[in-house]
C-alpha cells in the first residue's frame, strides 16, 4: 500500500445548527486515536491542531440564519486551508458540523481546477444538505453545503465559489430526511441520489462502484464527506440529528474499503459528532475505525476485486 501523507485539520464549527458540542469533536478524534490509527497502516500524519474562523462580525439573533457570520468566517477559513492543505497530502477535515463543507469542498475544489482536474464530492449523510439560503425552514446552514459549492444563488455575504462541483459530480448515499425545497431541486438536478430503500434493493457496493468508475474515468479528484449520521443511530448514537433506518457497521467498512481499493479518495470530512451525546466514546471510535479503513485497514489481504 502506498502511504499517504495524512492532514488532520481540526474545524470545530458549531455555527450551522442550534444545537452546540460539535466543537468538541476534533478533540473525540484525537482521543479516540485516529493518528494511531493512521500511523499504524504506515501512513505519515501530520496533525495542524484546530483552526479558528476568519474575522466575523458577530452574529445578532434578528435574521432568520442561524449565525450566518461566524459561519461565512469559517467558510473563508477552510476554504483557503483546504486548498493550501491539497498541496501537502490529503486532507482529513474533523469537524465540526456539517457547515464546514461549504468551505472543505470549495476549497478542495479550487485547488483540482488549478491541477486542471474534474472534482468529485460522495455525500454520505441521512440528508442531502442541498438547502440555500432562501430555501432552508430551520434556518441551520449545515443544511446548505451542498447547495453551496454546486453553485446555486443566494449565499450572500459568502466567498464566491469559484470553481462549483458539477451536479452530476455529485454521488449521495444513505438519504432518509429530505426537505420539500431540497427534493424539488434534487429532482431537477444531475445530482446521483440513492435513498435507503435503493440500498435495501441493490446493495451499497453497486452505487458506489459505478460512481469510483466515473471519477476514475474522467481522472478526478475525489472529496468524500461522511456525516456521522449516515449510520444508523443504533451503532451511531451522538449526533444532534438522529434519523432512523440508517446506513450498518458493515456497510459503512464496506464503502471505506472500496473508497480505499479505488485508490481514488483525495480529502475527506469527518463531521457532526457531538461527543456531549455519546456513550463512552462509541460513535468516535467507530468514525476513527471507518476512516481507518477508507486508508486501509483490511481483514485480509484480497486481490483487488470490481463490483458490477
Ligand atoms: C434539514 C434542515 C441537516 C445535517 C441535519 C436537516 C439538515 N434538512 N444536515 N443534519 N447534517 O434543517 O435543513
Ligand atoms: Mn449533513
Ligand atoms: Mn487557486
Ligand atoms: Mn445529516
Amino acid at each position: 500500500m502506498t502511504p499517504k501523507t495524512c492532514i488532520l485539520i481540526g474545524a470545530p464549527v458549531d455555527s450551522g445548527k442550534r444545537r452546540d458540542g460539535c466543537l468538541m469533536g476534533p478533540d473525540a478524534f484525537r482521543t479516540a486515536g485516529l493518528t494511531a490509527a493512521l500511523s499504524d497502516l504506515g501512513h505519515r500524519v501530520e496533525d495542524l491542531g484546530n483552526l479558528s474562523p476568519a474575522p466575523f462580525t458577530p452574529d445578532t439573533d434578528d435574521g432568520p440564519l442561524v449565525a450566518p457570520n461566524e459561519t461565512i468566517g469559517w467558510t473563508k477559513q477552510l476554504m483557503a486551508s483546504a486548498e493550501q492543505a491539497m498541496t501537502q497530502g490529503m486532507p482529513i477535515f474533523l469537524g465540526g458540523d456539517h457547515a464546514l463543507s461549504l468551505g472543505s469542498v470549495a476549497g478542495v475544489a479550487n485547488y483540482a481546477a488549478d491541477q486542471g482536474r474534474p472534482q468529485f464530492v460522495l455525500w454520505l449523510d441521512a440528508h442531502t444538505d442541498f438547502h440555500t439560503p432562501l430555501t432552508t425552514d430551520s434556518g441551520n446552514l449545515h443544511g446548505t453545503p451542498v447547495g453551496y459549492f454546486t453553485g446555486r444563488n443566494d449565499f450572500n455575504g459568502f466567498p464566491t465559489v469559484n470553481n462549483p462541483v458539477p451536479q452530476e459530480n455529485v454521488c449521495m448515499i444513505g438519504l432518509r430526511s429530505v426537505d420539500t425545497p431540497e427534493r424539488m431541486a434534487l429532482e431537477a438536478s444531475n445530482i446521483h441520489r440513492h435513498d435507503m430503500r435503493d440500498i435495501d434493493e441493490n446493495g451499497i457496493a453497486r452505487p458506489l462502484s459505478a460512481f469510483l468508475n466515473r471519477v476514475a474515468q474522467a481522472n478526478g479528484f475525489l472529496h468524500v464527506s461522511l456525516d456521522v449520521d449516515f449510520l444508523d443511530p443504533s451503532v451511531a448514537p451522538a449526533v444532534g440529528t438522529t434519523v432512523p433506518g440508517g446506513a450498518t457497521v458493515r456497510e459503512g467498512h464496506l464503502i471505506c474499503e472500496m473508497l480505499h481499493d479505488s485508490g481514488l479518495m483525495t480529502s475527506l470530512d469527518l463531521v457532526e459528532l457531538n461527543p456531549f451525546l455519546d456513550e463512552r466514546g462509541r460513535t468516535a471510535h467507530l468514525m476513527v475505525d471507518l476512516c481507518a479503513s477508507a486508508l486501509g485497514r483490511r481483514v485480509f489481504d484480497r486481490p483487488t476485486r470490481s463490483y458490477p
